[in-house]
């Protein structure tokens, strides 16, 4: 019996349907480049990167051989009081590449903890700086910045609330979202439209008292979500705003970091520096878990008082800098480096910004949207039955095309790899053609 069907009850699946996946599973048990390998011997192509985590590829030779070697010479060591020379190397590393200031690293295991660790270092600056009265948090409607209680909090997807709505935290709100398809559809890259949205926060400041706000979260260019590049100009009048205000500026980069736009961070891209940045994912290239917060100098110093022999933060995970997950991360840069990989991400973005919009025309299609490696196409709903569409053409997808599609709802997104071969990607969206003509 295939472990399929003899175990998959007991696996109580993430963010799954899974009664509905339980009636006919779709099992991984391999993978290699591009390609997963399913344990009936189909190779499927992998459109999405892992979960938008694997943007050299799967088992990475370098990747592979540095955690082999490292889980076997130090498994394990606590950075509590202690440390390992892994950890201080990477931090080395990720720093060295963010912009200017941003000089220092917390290690966290996930996107959604670095979501809370970086909220929680937004409080605690303000407080060790004798502002301990800002203590609101701004997030965006739409936003996804995982699923723990500060991030699902400042987070803006409803479905990701809802059952949790009295248990929220306190002293949250959320400034608009920049989704317009009236006046952006099928915008290619950045949208003209939307700019003047980024002053709903002006209107929190009015509100709130801009003195009294903490921080502002937002991802630079919205994922989860179903891709929301920012519009021209927005990011720039939101760190405008949070200067006005003395407001924190976090960028939410879990997915934007580490190549996706092309460069180290989305910040270097966008032209746009934030305070603090939370990244994930692309850090290990999904091969180990582990997240990082990128904190800016000015915040790391204002802990850096008091008695000497006194803990700063109170803060911290039993894996916080694991020795496995940071080797995981330094080979993830050296390919990074040396394979080039920001370079040609950057060079298959038109490639894949027209293939994306070769859907303009399909019948079910109401927006395509792209910036960088990151794109989305938007159908609409069925009538009566919302997230049908998307659902059906993700299954058509693997059960008929060997193909992984990830669907929001009814948008198909697409995380291709950063070193993707220009003929599969090709291929891949010509199989996507096929699914959608083959759908109602
Ligand atoms: N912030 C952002 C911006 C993310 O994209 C998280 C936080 C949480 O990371 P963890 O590692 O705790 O999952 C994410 C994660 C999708 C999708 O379909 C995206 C994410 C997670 C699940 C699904 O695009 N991003
Ligand atoms: N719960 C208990 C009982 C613990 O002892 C710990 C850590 O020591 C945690 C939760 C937190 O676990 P982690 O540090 O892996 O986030």
């Amino acid at each position: 019996m295939s472990t399929a069907a003899k175990d998959l009850d007991a696996f109580w699946m993430p963010f799954t349907a899974n009664r509905d996946f339980k009636s006919k599973p779709r099992v991984i048990s391999g993978a290699s480049g591009h390609h997963y390998t399913t344990e009936d011997g189909r190779r499927l192509y992998d459109t999405f990167s892992g979960l938008w985590t694997s943007g050299v590829g799967h088992c990475h030779p370098k990747i592979v051989e540095a955690v082999q070697k490292q889980v076997a010479s130090l498994d394990y060591c606590m950075t509590f009081q202690v440390t390992n020379n892994k950890a201080i190397e990477l931090a080395h590393r990720v720093t060295s590449m963010a912009p200017a200031g941003i000089d220092h690293c917390f290690f966290t295991n996930s996107g959604s903890e670095s979501v809370d660790t970086a909220l929680k270092i937004a409080l605690g600056y303000h407080r060790a700086r004798g502002e301990g009265n800002r203590t609101r948090l701004i997030g965006r409607e739409r936003g996804y910045h995982g699923v723990n209680f500060g991030g699902m909090s400042v987070g803006g997807i409803l479905p990701n609330r809802k059952a949790f709505s009295a248990n929220l935290i306190p002293g949250v709100d959320h400034i608009r979202h920049t989704h317009d398809i009236e006046r952006n559809a099928f915008t290619r890259g950045l949208p003209k439209h939307g700019a003047e949205l980024a002053d709903d926060l002006t209107r929190l400041c009015a509100l709130h008292d801009g003195s009294n706000i903490a921080a502002v979260i937002v991802e630079p260019i919205a994922g989860s979500t179903g891709v929301l590049p920012p519009p021209v100009g927005y990011l720039e009048r939101l760190r405008e705003i949070c200067d006005t205000h003395g407001i924190v500026l976090i960028f939410d980069e879990v997915i934007a970091a580490f190549g996706r736009l092309g460069t180290g961070y989305g910040a270097q891209r966008f032209g746009v520096t934030p305070d603090i940045i939370t990244t994930a994912k692309g850090l290990t290239n999904g091969v180990i878990p582990m997240g990082a917060v990128l904190v800016r100098d000015s915040i790391y110093d204002a802990f850096m008082q008091g008695p000497e022999n006194m803990i700063e933060l109170f803060h911290g995970y039993t894996y916080s800098g694991h020795p496995v997950a940071a080797a995981a991360g330094l080979a993830t840069m050296d390919v990074y480096d040396e394979e080039g990989i920001f370079e040609q991400s950057r060079n298959l973005e038109q490639q894949f910004e027209d293939l994306l919009h070769s859907f303009a025309d399909h019948k079910h299609v109401i927006d395509v949207r792209n910036y960088g490696l990151m794109g989305a196409i938007e159908m609409s709903p069925r009538p009566g039955a919302p997230g049908a569409r998307g659902g059906e053409a993700h299954k058509k997808c693997f059960w008929d095309e060997n193909l992984v599609v990830r669907n929001g709802m009814d948008i198909l997104q697409f995380s291709p790899f950063l070193n993707s071969n220009p003929d599969e990607m090709e291929a891949s969206f010509a199989a996507v053609r096929r699914v959608l003509d083959s759908i109602e």
